[in-house]
Order: structure tokens, then sequence, then C-alpha cells
């Protein structure tokens, strides 16, 4: 195929909630949805930058002028004979890799509608439905993540991951910890502490987590390592894996026991299921993160969360854990057992609601070759 035109759209969600991490407070989603056409069909992408650079460096707007600047570009012109190509059309270009993930998510939709073919298929997920858990922000009070906490389970998940930050760690922790004994309970602290901390870490140690996500800075491998070295509980990286060389570098350190991977932070699905599989290889356990996607990017993440490797749960939660209203359809409900099924359509398997696209639209522009 031959793309023939791109579109950008940067988009507004309110969040049901406010999201708290030990970064920032997002209180609305502005991300970038991309549409690529070829035949007659539309391809479908997300981007999961933000509107600030807190989690990484790249933000709607870079996002937006590295796509129209430079990956449209190179997309454009000669034929796409598989998703598989993309990579190597950006050989020439280093970094920003939640734009590069957008694109190859649109291929792939595209792909999957030509072929009649679901993605899950494309990528070879496996399972029909894939086991989720929910990743709650820091809240005002212990009393009150207590209750976000309680709310969640009686919606029906079965694992739960907080927020923490220093100041509203191990005291909000413990809590949840006595009160739900057997619950399979994670903390996620998003690059906010330094070894000097470790006490903290050793005191949440005590608490019997299923393990501890992204602890130190996007850079410090040998920090985790030492930390890593000093508790019984698995650290998991988040920020600091960003292909599968890295991933493959961490676990040669002992830098952490379980990768969290995010298909935007490592410029998209081909290289996520790399290190799937590099870690499936090595009997390392791997999971799904999110970037509280809306249904275009949820779909995605659930067909590669069905892949053999993603042995824990993703954060996946249903779509109404996240915005009163979408841009795709079906919305992603959560069953009983705490998994949500695996779109079967062809590519992505949802349908864009353009007339909600426009509504939450608040720059957009077509780009031609
Ligand atoms: O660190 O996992 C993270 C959301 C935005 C940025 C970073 C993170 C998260 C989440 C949300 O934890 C996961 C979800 O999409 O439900
Ligand atoms: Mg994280």
């Amino acid at each position: 195929m031959r793309i023939e035109r791109a579109h950008l759209h940067r988009i507004r969600l309110r969040l049901k909630a406010p999201f708290r991490t030990s970064f920032g407070e997002e209180r609305d989603r502005e991300c970038l949805i991309l549409s690529l056409k070829a035949e007659g069909l539309t391809g479908w992408g997300e981007c999961a930058a933000t509107a600030e650079p807190g989690y990484s460096y790249e933000t709607v707007g870079t996002a937006w002028h590295i796509l129209r600047d430079f990956f449209l570009p190179a997309l454009f012109g000669a034929e796409i004979h598989s998703p598989e190509v993309w990579p190597e059309r950006l050989r020439g270009y280093r970094g920003h890799l939640m734009a590069r993930a957008a694109v190859e998510m649109a291929l792939w939709d595209l792909w999957g509608k030509l072929e009649g073919r679901s993605f899950r298929e494309l990528i070879e997920g496996e399972r029909q439905r894939v086991p989720v858990g929910v990743s709650i922000g820091i809240q005002e009070s212990p009393e009150r993540m207590l209750e976000m906490v309680e709310s969640f389970l009686s919606a029906g998940y079965r694992r739960v991951k907080l927020k923490i930050a220093p100041g509203a760690d191990v005291q909000i922790v413990r809590l949840v910890r006595e009160r739900h004994s057997d619950l399979a309970l994670w903390v996620d602290a998003n690059a906010a502490y330094t070894l000097e901390d470790r006490k903290v870490f050793q005191a949440l140690d005590q608490l019997s987590l299923g393990l501890i996500e992204q602890p130190l800075a996007e850079d410090d491998l040998l920090g985790h390592r030492d930390l890593q070295s000093l508790l019984q509980t698995p650290v998991c990286l988040d920020e600091s894996v960003h292909n599968a060389r890295e991933a493959s570098q961490a676990l040669a350190l002992n830098a952490c026991r379980v990768i969290n991977i995010k298909p935007a932070r490592v410029g998209g699905y081909l290289e996520a299921r790399a290190i799937e599989q590099l870690c499936r290889a090595r009997q390392v356990p791997v999971w799904c993160g999110g970037m509280l996607e809306t249904g275009i990017g949820r779909a995605a993440n659930l067909a590669l969360a069905s892949r053999p490797g993603f042995v824990l749960p993703g954060d996946i939660s249903a779509s109404d854990r996240y915005y009163a209203e979408d841009i795709a359809q079906p919305l992603f409900e959560l069953n009983p057992d705490s998994t949500i099924d695996a779109p079967k359509g062809p590519g992505l398997g949802v349908e864009v609601d353009e007339v909600a696209l426009k509504k939450f639209t608040l720059a957009e522009e077509q780009i031609l070759p």
C-alpha cells in the first residue's frame, strides 16, 4: 500500500478523576491522534505523549513537529509492504519513540483492515482474554487512597498499583496492605527517589508487594541494581527501558526482575514484542503498561498483551475507568475474572467516532505527500 495522506488531531479528554503521579497531575488527557489513508481505508494511531514533558521528554507539541516534518515524509512516497518496514524507514532518525509508535499503530490498523485480519492475529497474540489491573494516582490522604482501592476492588479488579512519591509512600501502602492482606498490590514511584531513600524501600519490602516500579531515575541502572540487591521484592523498570538492548542490559546487570512493556515508550509494537520475546526466553515476567490511552491505544495494547510472555496483569483498565466519553467504540469492559477481551475485528478492531473526535479536537492538520 501507499499512504495517500495523513491527519493529525490534538485532542483533550476530561479524565473522570485527576491522575496524580510523582511528576505532576493530569486533569485532562491531551494527546495526538493520527490517521493515515490508503486504498479507501483509514488507519488510526494514538501518540501517548502528554501536554507537558513529565513522564518523558516528549510532548504533544514535539510529536506534532517530528511527525509533520520528518516521520510522515519518511512514510510517504514508497510502497509499504508491511508495517514491519517502518523502523527501517526511520533509520537515520534518533529518539521520539512515542511519535514513532503512533505511526506504527496506524500502520497496523490500516494493514489489518486491508488484509481483513485483526492486529492480535498479526502480532501473534494467543489469549482471548487479557488479565488486567488498575493504576491509582496519589490521593489527598491515606484514607482516600483506601476508598479508591476498595471501589476498584468492588468493580472487580484483582491487581492494584498505587502511585507513590516521597512523603506519600509507606504509610499509605501499609494502610492498604493491613486492610487487604491477600491483594496483589504494586507500587510505582515514577523515578522519584534516590538510593539515599533506601529505607523507604526497605520498609515497603516488608509489605508483600508484587513489585516496585521505577523507584530511581530513568538513567540510573546501577542504582537500580544496588537497590534490587537490598530487596526481596522485585524491582520493575518502566522509564529506564527504551528498547530490547536496554532491557537485556538491565537484566544482565540484575537492575530489575520484571519489566513493564509500554509500546509507546519503546517506539512501537515490534520493539515491544522483541522485549517480550527476550524476557520470555530468560523467564523474566513482563506486563503491558499504559498511558491513559483512549480506546484506540487501549485496543492495540490489549492485542499485544494477549501474547504469552505477558504473564502479569497489565495497566489496561476498562474504558469507564478513564473518561466519561471515549472517541472509539466499542468500549472495553471488565470481565468478572479481572480480564478484558482482546478486540477481534480487522485492524485494531475499534471504530473511531468522528463526531466525538471533532468535539474533543483542539487543533488539526492534514499532511500530504
Ligand atoms: O508510569 O505507568 C506509568 C500513566 C501515565 C504516565 C505514566 C504511567 C501511567 C500509569 C497509568 O500508571 C496506566 C493506565 O493507563 O491505566
Ligand atoms: Mg510506571
